[in-house]
């Protein structure tokens, strides 16, 4: 027990000594939607769950020149989009970037994205007061006609 405690306690200093502080956000399913030829944006979707409160802040790609997160909601039958500041990531609770509703929008991509391709992003979170980095490698996958 007493090892384990010293091990954990080294663990801590090694985390301090590193100062990157280690993102408690769990990335699932990532996947970019595949894009049409002369078409600029693209959408990224994925499941994010945080295991402390925290708040999605801001995205960037190397893939595009700028990347938001947006949400997409119905307003008298037409679908509108809008950036999203921040986006809570409550304890333990899934949060959905999905198709329809939040997603990560890439503006001006460098190239078309293919099906098979993968699309790498960083995540900045803010969580307990600091900003963490989390990586996402997302899979591109087809488009499909209805949606
Ligand atoms: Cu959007």
């Amino acid at each position: 027990m007493k090892a384990r405690h010293a091990l954990a306690a080294s663990a801590a200093a090694l985390w301090l000594l590193a100062g990157a502080a280690r993102a408690a956000v769990e990335v699932s399913e990532p996947w970019a939607r595949a894009t049409m030829p002369g078409q600029k944006v693209a959408g990224v979707y994925m499941l994010l769950k945080a295991d402390r409160a925290s708040r999605l802040v801001g995205v960037r790609s190397r893939a595009a020149a700028a990347a938001e997160v947006h949400e997409m909601s119905h307003a008298g039958g037409v679908m509108k989009m809008r950036k999203v500041e921040a986006l809570d990531l409550p304890a333990n609770r899934m949060v959905k970037l999905e198709p329809g509703g939040f997603h990560v929008m890439l503006f001006d991509i460098a190239r078309p994205l293919k099906p098979g391709e993968r699309v790498a992003l960083i995540l900045i979170v803010e969580q307990g007061g600091k900003r963490v980095e989390v990586p996402v490698d997302a899979e591109v996958r087809p488009l499909l006609p209805e949606d």
